[in-house]
């Protein structure tokens, strides 16, 4: 619980002290890992799109099918208190290599950032390569053209520039060839592990890191309808499911939120109506949306397959499982009808939340699926992988690393809040920022009269009443402004 005397004294101490960030920027710290290179694990780092935290059966969902992410939960740490800090696909994967918020690493937009090198050093990639791990990226990056060959932090570079297609896309030169793309990823993930085993290829046996960043569940692009394009194979799974709709999927609850969001363009709710806006569109593409993460379980099931083959000779004294961490995670959530909304953006739970679960094979069988619930955020897992490679995380970055929670030993001063905010560059969603504690979810939107919106998560978790403009909260609407405020001049 974040209370008033909480905010005082994390007030009094400043933010830095409470938040855990650092004083200032530090650029060039030395990578040097303090394991030897047998002590290292490997890591695979599983990474969706647009993938909302209960679209998966370890989450809760009885619909979607995702036994093999459901295994990688069962076997390691779920993370039931998960967000981004950005709720948008290259803000928030420019937090998840350089674990900072987008405040500090000023990728501001889809598709449109870039690092320098100086900045590039200090992510997670290339602080991995500088320690000798042999490197992979597999799928959409979400930055500029050109972006995962800027630098040369991968041996195994198959990273595709803007949104990538679900049919017909070709990466590093290789085409689909007919395959879906999330299959087409599955398979260069099977490459990658066979390449990471051959001697020509890996001739010191270096550890290895591979992300691989599926599409899926991303619409094909966000232009009018949208449109979810699972493989046709699954085609026929939960065609004889009922999607049920969201307790706020109503026209009351969408007449509740800031009028600005009833304007003509507004990419939320032109969205909702484009995809879920009549029955049909709404079963039709949720069940899609599940389809698309149902593939990449599936592809997840032969990826782990070959960790135990990994140069698929049929024999298993190769396998590679029990030195493999492995990081499941998502960039940002989506509204599938909530408050007659589709899409990501704003600090909404369906939103911010994301599904995440660590599995270490290294760990005791007590610590297997076990669920946690301290804040756990997009920014923590570089500094998580940087922390079991043994490698310091450089003072730019301002995550924290999750090992501690995953091996049963929670720090006592872990986060109670954290700040979200979103540029909002273009005219069709709406700048905002605001802050996310245990209690309350507080949200103003600085280009639009600067209305706000603050929910107690506690007593009203699917944010159904606004109490920003009821007096009785008035004092709770300038602590949680004071706090945005200061988490915000402090991150950057
Ligand atoms: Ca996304
Ligand atoms: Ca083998």
């Amino acid at each position: 619980m974040y209370s008033r005397r909480d905010f005082l004294k994390h007030a009094a101490l400043g933010a830095a002290a409470f938040y855990g960030l650092p004083a200032r920027r530090v650029f060039g710290d030395p990578p040097v890992s303090t394991l030897n290179v047998s002590q290292r694990p490997n890591f695979l780092f599983f990474f969706l799109d647009d993938m909302r935290w209960d679209a998966a059966g370890f989450t809760g969902n009885s619909v979607v099918t995702t036994p093999h992410m459901d295994g990688i939960a069962d076997q390691g740490t779920i993370f039931e208190n998960a967000f981004t800090t950005t709720s948008i696909c290259g803000p928030s994967r420019a937090s998840v290599f350089m674990g900072q918020h987008t405040a500090r690493h000023g990728v501001t937009t889809v598709q449109k950032g870039t690092y320098t090198a100086e900045q590039w050093a200090n992510s997670y990639p290339a602080q991995l390569d500088a320690n000798g791990y042999y490197m992979g990226f597999i799928g959409k990056h979400g930055h500029c053209d050109g972006f995962t060959g800027l630098f040369g932090t991968y041996d195994f570079n198959k990273g595709y520039d803007r949104q990538g297609s679900y049919f017909g896309q070709v990466i590093d030169g290789e085409s689909a060839n007919g395959r879906h793309l999330t299959r087409f990823l599955g398979d260069l993930a099977i490459e990658f592990l066979r390449d990471a085993a051959d001697p020509a290829k890996n001739p010191t046996r270096a550890p290895f890191c591979l992300q691989i960043s599926f599409k899926s569940p991303h619409v094909q692009d966000d232009s009018g309808g949208g449109s979810f394009l699972p493989d046709p194979a699954y085609d026929r799974l939960y065609a004889g499911d009922a999607i049920e709709h969201a307790k706020t999927d109503t026209q009351a609850q969408f007449d509740a939120l800031p009028p600005f969001f009833q304007a003509a363009g507004a990419a939320g709710t032109s969205r909702w109506v484009g995809r879920f806006g009549a029955e049909t569109k709404f079963q039709d593409n949720v069940k899609k949306y599940y389809r698309l993460i149902h593939g990449v379980d599936v592809q997840i099931g032969r990826i782990l397959g070959a960790l135990d083959d990994p140069d698929g000779d049929g024999d298993h004294s190769d396998s590679v499982r029990n030195n493999t961490v492995i990081i499941l995670g998502s960039d940002n959530g989506f509204f599938l009808g909530e408050r007659h909304q589709a899409g990501k953006w704003y600090i909404q739970e369906e939103s911010i939340r994301i599904p995440l679960a660590i599995h270490d094979p290294r760990l005791p069988a007590t610590l297997h699926g076990q669920r946690v619930t301290q804040m756990a955020l997009n920014l923590d897992i570089p500094a998580t992988i940087l922390d079991y490679a043994g490698v310091s995380q450089p003072a730019v970055m301002q995550g924290r690393s999750l090992r501690a929670i995953v091996e049963g030993s929670a720090p006592a001063d872990w986060r109670t809040a954290f700040l979200h905010d979103h540029p909002a560059v273009g005219s069709t969603v709406f700048k905002n920022e605001g802050v996310r504690t245990e209690s309350f979810s507080y949200t103003r939107y600085p280009n639009n009269g600067n209305a706000k919106q603050l929910y107690d998560v506690t007593v009203d978790p699917y944010q159904r009443t606004n109490l920003a403009n009821d007096p009785r909260y008035a004092s709770k609407v300038a602590e949680m402004d004071a706090l945005t405020t200061q988490l915000k001049a402090e991150a950057s």
